[in-house]
């Protein structure tokens, strides 16, 4: 059961301060595998589960995970509400599409990121993706979460392959007139991206810039892989932050779980 808000409700909410989202990429792993990851990221902390990061994932790999994940959670809530003694929360972390195009989908997913990469030069990322996308949406159900995208230098992959004019640091009035886009175009999200992997996350400076448009929701990711990076991006207006590499890289459970806590409450402590 999702939280009793609705899906975009729970997003945008602000009480609970800047949360994590764990960006799980279902052509890097298995789906067992990244069952126990988003498991363990869960009990961390972390309070989304993102599907999605690599361009050329199967439609099929992708619903193996989304499904695989759903159900441990189903379970986890399930085996807390049996537990008198415990006092858990009864609803489940959102699973949620991070799609690289209109081929990452599956109908067991909550809802799905539908992004504009804005700084994209190409048409295909503007709207052509997203219009093969919607009638399969449509006819699955997923909510869609309307979100503008932004991929900041140095951008990696999605820079790459999204054909984006990448924005440097120092373009922060470009970034504050985006943002003020991004909000007549009726988005509610706005995503900040330096890359998976990046060497250098997104700069406070340009997630301020962005937070001038208070009405909408940020999310940064790429290159947050510290306590501290994720204070920073909250500190600057971030209201959630992703990671994705730092999961990846975890060589066991508990490293992992213990990397997620202390972001988690680098996030949390400034916000
Ligand atoms: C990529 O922002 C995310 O879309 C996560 O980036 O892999 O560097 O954590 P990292």
């Amino acid at each position: 059961m999702l939280p009793d808000e609705g899906l975009l409700n729970y997003i945008l909410d602000r009480s609970f301060g800047c949360r994590h989202i764990t960006l799980i990429d279902p052509g890097k792993q298995s789906s067992e595998i990244a069952t126990r990851r988003a498991i363990a990221c869960v009990n961390a902390g972390s309070r989304m589960i993102f599907i999605g990061g690599s361009t050329d994932t199967p439609d099929e790999v992708v619903h193996e995970t989304c499904k695989s994940i759903q159900e441990a959670l189903e379970l986890q809530i399930f085996a807390a509400s049996q537990d008198p003694t415990s006092n858990e929360e009864t609803w489940r972390v959102p699973v949620v599409l991070f799609p690289g195009g209109a081929h990452a989908l599956s109908p067991a997913a909550d809802g799905i990121t539908f992004m504009m990469l804005m700084n994209s030069e190409s048409r295909k990322f503007l709207v052509g993706e997203q219009l093969r996308g919607a009638p399969h949406l449509d006819k699955f159900g997923v909510e869609a979460l309307p979100t503008g995208y932004l991929v900041f230098s140095p951008g990696g992959k999605v820079g790459e392959v999204g054909e984006a004019q990448l924005i440097e640091s120092n373009q922060t009035d470009l970034v504050k007139s985006y943002s003020l886009t991004a909000k007549m175009f009726g988005f509610k999200i706005l995503y900040l991206e330096a890359g998976s992997g990046a060497s250098t996350q997104v700069d406070e400076s340009c997630i301020s810039a962005a937070r001038e448009v208070d009405e909408l929701c940020l999310i940064v990711g790429g290159g947050i892989r510290t306590s501290e990076q994720a204070a920073k991006a909250a500190r600057a207006g971030a209201n959630w932050i992703v990671t994705g590499t730092l999961t990846e890289d975890a060589s066991n459970m508990d490293e992992l779980s213990q990397k997620i806590s202390d972001v988690v409450s680098g996030a949390q402590s400034s916000s």
